[in-house]
């Protein structure tokens, strides 16, 4: 098995967090995103969508995108569960994993493509488009410290892998200079929280 990786990307960043609240360790081939490895003939016979992570298991099947990764090393190692436990819990870890990964991952990823410089080597910019996705990306922030001002977690009660979705989008966005505001101390306990786990440094 490996595990087609980016060491500064973060959708891989969201599989190597996961992993390591498993504790499975997986060898890792190193694709750089800004010398455009992913898109070179060999990467695409691994992956179509020329993007990373990819998985390829030991048979030579490959796992595209960053939950369906999860979601298979969450059936082959049920512990600890990160993707809720019982039928409510877990429709409330899909549900909200969703939204952070549509409101809030995503208008992240935007802004760094297209206003970082080193966006460029990705995207053909366009400045109004994520000064438009950082204002999204800003306001989903102060609606979230609402949200988490009576939970834990982003899912509940529960580490879920929500948290790491929201998680990295927080820490890609410093790059990106969307920072916790001042005011927003549900969100800053939530994620001084979260981001002192061992596994985010992954
Ligand atoms: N939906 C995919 C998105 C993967 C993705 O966009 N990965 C980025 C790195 S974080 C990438 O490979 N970008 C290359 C490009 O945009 O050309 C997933 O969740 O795995």
């Amino acid at each position: 098995m490996k595990l087609y990786d980016t060491a500064m990307a973060p959708n891989p960043q969201r599989v190597r967090i996961f992993l390591a609240e498993k504790g499975i360790e997986v060898p890792t081939v190193q694709i750089n995103l800004m010398k455009g490895e992913h898109r070179s003939d060999d990467y695409r016979k691994v992956a179509a969508n020329m993007r990373v992570p990819a998985l390829e298991l030991d048979d030579g099947t490959i796992i595209l995108e960053s939950v369906a990764i999860c979601r298979y090393f969450e059936e082959i190692q049920p512990e600890p569960p990160l993707f809720g436990t019982g039928a409510v819990e877990r429709a409330q870890v899909e549900a909200w994993n969703r939204r952070m990964e549509l409101e809030f991952f995503m208008p992240t990823a935007m802004t760094f493509r297209h206003l970082h410089p080193a966006g460029a080597a990705l995207e053909g910019q366009i400045k109004e488009y994520g000064e438009s996705q950082k204002a999204i990306a800003l306001k989903r922030m102060a609606i979230l410290d609402g949200e988490l001002a009576d939970k834990e977690f982003i899912a509940g009660d529960s580490f879920s892998i929500a948290d790491i979705t929201a998680a990295v989008s927080i820490g890609f966005g410093k790059v990106s200079k969307h920072y916790i505001g001042e005011d927003q101390k549900n969100l800053q306990r939530w994620y001084d929280q979260v981001s002192a786990r061992p596994s985010m440094s992954a």
